[in-house]
């Protein structure tokens, strides 16, 4: 791989709970190595087809939603099949893997690609401040060496070069490209246009945060990760990231982003409310969900319910979540 010569150098390791049965053991050995494992099955076809008609026919029923506004984050406060899907056991078996047994969901994304929608451009991301600033997520019991955050990326549409599938840059979790101390131009201050037309990031020009303005990601041998409805990816933010456009003419690329860290992180710390891609997001309401063991810190606010009221489980099948 190319490399900024003013990149960050940053070492990563497991934690030394790191809970890795031996069905998983060269996943977690290829995740340390690149940054990102996947495809990993979660549903049958037919079970992803399921839920995917019921997000999208959930997805217009805003009575229960936690943050009404354009970005659609956290809908597993509201929308069933996602308040079981991030308690998804096969996920939480490799999370237990690579962060350890005490594991909170902090944030789910749902991201919907459109026929002639763009690439989403690279991006490499370790406390969230790019948004507006201030840190996330900060670890209390470790430093940014250890593994602090991952997401699962889960197709419930094909997601295919075409339709826009994640790219990622092996082995780039190692070093920092990008630096989201930096102030930049474009995104904070609230002129995002939710269409992603205007800019390669969701309202923000990633590239601004750039070590070294002339390093060219492409050059740096990405790996594209096509997945089938019900596969998932999971990786560390910190590795660069990024997805195609969608080029096809009538199929909708949706994927289900889940995130989690170990329950030592504070979670949006001292803040009551927080901005990104040009919304507010209230968190009077808010609360990390424990989706694994215990939660010894007491950091973070939690919650075992849903907006409905149901608890926070897995199951298995969507009749199930009427
Ligand atoms: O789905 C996409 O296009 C981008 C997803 C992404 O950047 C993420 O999940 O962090």
């Amino acid at each position: 791989m190319s490399s900024a010569n003013n990149a960050i150098e940053a070492t990563t390791g497991l934690p030394a709970n790191a809970v890795i049965t031996d069905d998983i053991k060269s996943d977690i050995e290829k995740f340390e190595r690149d940054g990102f494992i996947g495809p990993i099955k979660l549903y049958e076809p037919e079970e992803a087809a399921e839920i995917l008609r019921s997000l999208r026919a959930n997805n217009q029923n805003r009575s229960h939603i936690l943050y009404d506004n354009n970005m659609n984050y956290d809908r597993h406060f509201d929308i069933p099949e996602l308040s079981s899907h991030i308690m998804h056991p096969t996920i939480i078996k490799y999370l237990k893997g690579i962060l350890g047994p005490d594991l909170l969901c902090w944030r789910s994304e749902w991201f919907s690609k459109f026929p002639g929608g763009r690439a989403t451009e690279w991006h490499q991301v370790r406390d969230y401040s790019y948004t507006d600033g201030n840190p996330l997520i900060v670890p209390s019991q470790s430093d940014w060496n250890a593994y602090i955050d991952l997401t699962v990326w889960t197709a419930f549409t094909p997601a295919t070069i075409k339709t826009a599938c994640m790219r990622f840059l092996p082995g780039s979790h190692k070093k920092f490209y990008y630096d989201e101390k930096k102030s930049v131009a474009t995104g904070r201050n609230g002129e995002y246009k939710h269409d992603a037309t205007n800019t390669g990031f969701f309202g923000y020009d990633f590239s601004e945060f750039k070590v070294d303005p002339d390093w060219d990601p492409e050059s740096a041998n990405p790996v594209e990760m096509e997945l089938k409805p019900g596969e998932c990816v999971i990786f560390t933010a910190s590795c660069a990231h990024a997805s195609h456009p969608n080029t096809t003419e009538r199929e909708t690329r949706l994927a289900i982003t889940s995130r989690y860290v170990p329950t030592h992180v504070r979670v949006y710390p001292n803040l009551n409310s927080y901005n990104a891609h040009g919304e507010t997001f209230d968190l009077q309401n808010y609360a990390a969900v424990l989706v694994s063991g215990e939660d010894t810190f007491g950091h973070n606010k939690l919650r075992d319910k849903n907006n409905r009221e149901q608890a926070f489980a897995f199951n298995k099948s969507v009749k199930e979540l009427a």
